[in-house]
């Protein structure tokens, strides 16, 4: 077979994506025309706009952040876009997501709408595209202390009502803003809640952080580019996975190619467990496919390698132990079969 579809077809894990970052400007464009109509202004402006973004780096893509924000500030907004994120990962082929995003007060909704409303725009999306999807809950570092409190605060009510579909937290933002140490109280308070905890950390270079952060402790690391040797090492022992996300980093320039990946080091070193995710694939026009097809064609990713990090993905992930075992049989059933 093909390897395109060999790697389409491969029933995939991912652990990371946020879900504004997840739309495709094709999407967009079905969730502009499905908002204002096709031959609306807004819909004509919206179009314009999204030629503004074909090339995004760090601080691009955290501008084209602020204009996803405005299309999902709605309710009907954020519902339809969390149904179409969901429905583009599972045209890829991704049998678990774990999608994550950073709950917001807008003019039309509190954070406890917002949050309501994805979770409703989940339990729909599972239902309409035969894919299994949780959620991780984002607390913004660019954003204040009393913030990341009040989105900690409004999630238990919700951890009972949408029975497991709430898994951890997700602290992402900004790197170049705000101080890890600031949150730790709000996260160590989500750990005693019995939250898992991924943390983006190392996307920057900033060891003294990177080094609190590792003393803190996290379930899996997010990024990790910057990550000397023995703070990977550190992760390694701790048995924490790092969230390798390859054309986010190259587009991001924060790697300047995708041969010179830390990828590739951690994944042949075997220095800590290692998966590929897309981290915003709208954004940098990816898919999981696509970051599976880089790691072939850079650092000669052979079949078995890719089941390897793919069962890797899901003892990592922030699942049950039965969850996992079924997601075990689906991918072991299809390499037994396609190899
Ligand atoms: C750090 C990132 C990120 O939460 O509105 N986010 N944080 N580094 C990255 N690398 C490129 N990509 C996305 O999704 C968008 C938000 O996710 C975080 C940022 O806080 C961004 O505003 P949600 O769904």
């Amino acid at each position: 077979m093909n390897i395109n579809i060999f790697v389409h077809e491969m029933p995939k894990v991912e652990l990371h994506a946020h879900l504004n970052g997840s739309l495709s400007v094709n999407t967009i464009q079905e969730l502009g025309a499905k908002l204002y109509g096709s031959k609306s202004e807004e819909f004509t402006h919206l179009s314009e706009q999204l030629t503004n973004f074909d090339n995004v780096d760090l601080g691009g893509c955290f501008e084209k952040f602020d204009f996803m924000h405005k299309l999902t500030s709605t309710r009907r907004g954020l519902h339809l876009a969390t149904i179409l994120a969901i429905r583009d990962f599972a045209k890829d082929n991704v049998a678990y997501l774990e999608l994550r995003t950073t709950p917001k007060n807008t003019e039309e909704m509190s954070k406890k709408d917002y949050l309501e409303c994805v979770l409703e725009g989940i339990v729909r999306g599972k239902e309409l595209h035969n894919i299994l999807v949780t959620l991780l809950i984002s607390i913004d570092r660019s954003q204040s202390v009393a913030e990341a409190e009040e989105t900690i605060n409004i999630i238990p009510k919700f951890r009972s009502r949408y029975n497991n579909i709430i898994a951890g937290i997700d602290f992402s933002g900004n790197p170049n803003k705000g101080n890890f140490s600031d949150f730790k109280p709000v996260l160590e308070k989500a750990r005693e809640d019995n939250l898992k905890l991924s943390v983006h950390c190392a996307e920057i270079h900033n060891p003294s952080e990177v080094d609190e952060m590792i003393e803190f402790g996290m379930d899996r690391c997010g990024h990790g580019t910057f990550l000397t040797d023995q703070q990977l090492h550190k992760l390694g022992k701790q048995k924490v996975a790092i969230e390798c996300c390859l054309t986010s980093n190259v587009k991001c320039s924060t790697v300047a190619k995708y041969s010179e990946h830390h990828f590739r080091n951690i994944f042949t070193s075997e220095s800590a467990p290692v998966v590929l995710c897309t981290d915003d694939c709208g954004i940098f026009n990816t898919t999981l496919s696509n970051e599976f097809l880089m790691a072939k064609k850079y650092f000669a990713l052979s079949k078995p390698d890719m089941m390897k990090l793919s069962l890797t993905a899901v003892d990592h992930a922030f699942v049950s132990e039965n969850v996992k075992r079924d997601l075990r049989r689906i991918i072991e059933r299809y390499f037994d079969s396609e190899c």
